[in-house]
């Protein structure tokens, strides 16, 4: 549920990207707050560990303007991927509005893909939340590998191994690059909008 402040006209928004260690998590929040600099006052907030993997989360407000004559404050997150952080995962989702799961193309990882999807089924469901109903975005990753010959899945597979019941919009993107990173980012938001103005009378 977001945060709706009647008497500041503020909503606050939280968007949590999801997915396996590795899968490119950051680096969409990286690209965001290059690419939307004038839209970010704040800096972006990461704290990692030396791969520079996630260790508690990254962090990244952004501002949308008005919506109704509300100001619309949206707070992006991502969790840490590495399986042993669950409980900073669990964490980090609490109070999630959208979530956008950054799945790896690359083949080597279709089984950790699969783990992690299931892994944010079983965290919403402890905050009795249903993957099936709360806004959802898939992102197939590093679509720009495959120019350097790395196997990667074909999107029809990803489709079936993630998509086939939840059903819901996919992108394959390259967080890298920058390909519909901003469009992922997108359709998360309007879907979380959507459902926000059934609660903004
Ligand atoms: N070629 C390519 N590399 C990518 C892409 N996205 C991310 N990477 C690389 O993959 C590695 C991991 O990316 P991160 O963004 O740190 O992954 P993460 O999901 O935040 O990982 P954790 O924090 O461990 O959960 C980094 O070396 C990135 O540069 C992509 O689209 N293409
Ligand atoms: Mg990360």
């Amino acid at each position: 549920m977001s945060f709706i402040n009647v008497k500041k006209k503020l909503v606050q928004v939280k968007i949590v990207y999801y997915g396996p260690g590795r899968g490119g998590k950051t680096t969409n929040l990286e690209y965001i707050h290059k690419k939307f600099r004038e839209r970010i006052k704040t800096e972006m907030v990461a704290i990692k560990t030396h791969g520079d993997r996630t260790l508690f989360f990254d962090f990244l407000p952004f501002d949308i303007g008005k919506i109704k004559g509300y100001d619309i404050k949206i707070q992006m997150y991502t969790v840490p991927g590495q399986v042993k952080y669950n409980a900073t995962r669990r964490l980090v989702l609490r109070g999630v509005d959208g979530i956008v799961f950054v799945a790896d193309s690359m083949k080597v990882r279709q089984e950790k893909n699969i783990l992690s999807l299931r892994n944010l089924q079983e965290n919403l469901a402890a905050y009795q939340k249903d993957i099936f109903k709360i806004p959802l975005v898939l992102q197939y990753n590093k679509r720009d590998l495959s120019e350097q010959g790395i196997p990667l899945l074909p999107v029809e597979t990803m489709e079936r191994q993630l998509n086939s019941k939840l059903r819901v919009p996919s992108f394959e993107a390259s967080a890298l690059v920058g390909t519909n990173v901003a469009n992922t980012m997108k359709k998360i938001i309007l879907m979380v909008m959507d459902s926000l103005q059934k609660e903004l009378k």
